[in-house]
């Protein structure tokens, strides 16, 4: 599914209220990119061009793909056609800095909100003032790397929903069941040894007003944006706030299908699924990753089966699709604890549900993986060769025999899928015929009928 691009539009309509002459290119759907950037250019003549970095990577220990060469191409392109300042951001970025600033030989980048960092950026520039001292910023000067703190990591936030149809091809997003992505909060303070969310957003919640939130989707609604994905690291914490949400847009008649994919077992029940289905949610995501307790433990994912389980147990009582997401291969991972998860997914999946299966995990530098990595001597690349993404699996189990038993799940249950399921190149088309019947997202509560179809076709789905 094609991703709108959120951070880049918040971005491009803080310039413009800065007083700024802004211009967006969006490259989703360009299949010349670099004639794109060039005609861009030309039209437009930049003082400084921001690049807006969303992926380095798939993720995907399977079929990996990374997506910076195609960066370093686009700065070159860039380059050629103006000589303005290049400054990289997004969430990449935040991710890791100072290994893609020396890849795309880039000197600074934005690594904080850059609705509020990349306004002040241009005003020093303006002014022809030094901006080094600007706090959520990266340097590269001649080789050496500095950072600046980021700001913000408690408090509250405003309900950002940028004017999507003012930056990007609405339509084109729309016709691929694209959802428009909206903030309810920034921050995440869970301890999850793989993850970056920390490194992006901080660890201290700013949470959006309720009513800004209901303001924002009756807006998006209004606008013809009616599939609305609510894009926070994990939505139901802090769970008074996500209630707080629900309830806000339960009140109005704001007409939108809602969906997050990012819900945690822990603080999860019948209220607040109760509450999801009276806001207008017509989709949600679990984060389960394992039903072990040796591999939750080893994941610190700070709940243990107790609360998975009881999920279960809640969505039995409801008819909400949920997308069930699992982690195979984390620290502790063994061929039992497969065996456990595999079941659990097999007993936990209600027939509108889809399950998905991600086997092997990313590293990224300075992560908790990445120690306990290096100590299982599972690692010896050194951070700048962790660009290119590296994955961990635990060394009791082994990688082809997950991928064997998923598939061999997959192929009792219709509605189970795997990182090769996502990367299908028939799933743009699919999205398509989906969009002209009319079928509205999640298109994932489908996925039953949409793999029998397909292997009825003679495809290996
Ligand atoms: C929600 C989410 C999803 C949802 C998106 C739903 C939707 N409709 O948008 C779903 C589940 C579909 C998804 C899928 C994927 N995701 Co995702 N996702 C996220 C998440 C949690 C939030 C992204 C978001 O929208 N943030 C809100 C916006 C406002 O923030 P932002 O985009 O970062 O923009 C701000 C700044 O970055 C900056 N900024 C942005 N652009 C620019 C430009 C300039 C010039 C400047 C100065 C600043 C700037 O300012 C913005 C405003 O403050 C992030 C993790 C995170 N906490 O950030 C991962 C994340 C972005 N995802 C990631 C990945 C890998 C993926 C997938 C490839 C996973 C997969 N195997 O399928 C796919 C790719 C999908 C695609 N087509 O691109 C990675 C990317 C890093 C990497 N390793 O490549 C992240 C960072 C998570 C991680 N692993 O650390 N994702």
């Amino acid at each position: 599914m094609p991703v709108m691009p959120i951070g880049a539009c918040m971005v491009a309509e803080a310039c413009e209220r800065a007083g700024h002459r802004v211009t967006l290119l969006d490259l989703m759907f360009v299949r010349q990119p670099h004639e794109a950037v060039r005609k861009a250019i030309l039209l437009s003549r930049p003082d400084v061009v921001g690049l807006s970095v969303r992926n380095i990577d798939n993720n995907d220990m399977g079929a990996t793909e990374f997506f910076l060469d195609d960066l370093k191409s686009v700065v070159d392109t860039v380059r050629e056609h103006c000589g303005s300042p290049v400054i990289l951001g997004g969430a990449a970025l935040a991710v890791m800095p100072e290994e893609i600033l020396r890849f795309c030989e880039v000197s600074c980048a934005v690594l904080g909100d850059g609705e509020t960092v990349f306004p002040l950026l241009l005003a020093r520039m303006a002014q022809g003032k030094t901006y080094s001292d600007i706090p959520g910023i990266a340097f590269l000067d001649r080789d050496r790397f500095t950072s600046t703190p980021c700001p913000g990591q408690g408090g509250t936030t405003e309900c950002g929903a940028p004017g999507y149809h003012r930056w990007v091809n609405v339509p084109a997003y729309s016709s691929q069941l694209a959802t428009a992505p909206l903030q309810t909060k920034l921050g995440c303070a869970f301890q999850c040894v793989y993850c970056t969310y920390r490194k992006i957003e901080g660890n201290g919640h700013r949470l959006a007003d309720p009513a800004s939130v209901a303001e924002a989707v009756t807006r998006l609604a209004a606008s013809g944006l009616r599939d609305i994905e609510l894009v926070d690291s994990v939505f139901n914490v802090p769970y008074e706030h996500a209630l707080g949400v629900c309830e806000a847009l339960a009140k109005i008649k704001h007409g939108a299908r809602l969906q997050s994919l990012e819900l945690n077992p822990r603080s999860f029940d019948d209220e607040l699924v109760s509450a999801m289905e009276r806001a207008g949610f017509a989709g949600m995501g679990l984060t389960v990753e394992s039903a072990s307790d040796r591999v939750l433990e080893g994941l610190r994912k700070g709940f243990t089966t107790r609360e998975v389980h009881k999920a279960a147990e809640v969505m039995t009582r409801h008819s909400l699709p949920c997308a069930w997401i699992f982690l195979l291969g984390g620290p502790g991972e063994t061929r039992e604890t497969v065996r456990k998860t595999l079941k659990f997914a097999e007993t936990a999946a209600r027939p509108q549900d889809v399950v998905f299966f991600n086997i092997g995990i990313r590293i990224y530098p300075g992560t908790e993986l990445e120690s306990i990595a290096r100590r299982q001597g599972i690692l010896t690349a050194s951070p700048d060769q962790m660009l290119r993404p590296v994955f961990y699996v635990s060394p009791d189990v082994d990688a082809s025999w997950m991928m064997d038993e998923v598939r061999r799940s997959m192929s009792r249950h219709m509605n189970f899928i795997n990182t090769d399921s996502i990367g299908l190149s028939i799933l743009p088309r699919v999205h398509r015929v989906a969009h002209l019947l009319g079928v509205r997202p999640p298109l994932w509560k489908h996925t039953r009928f949409i793999r029998r179809s397909l292997r009825m076709m003679g495809m290996d789905v």
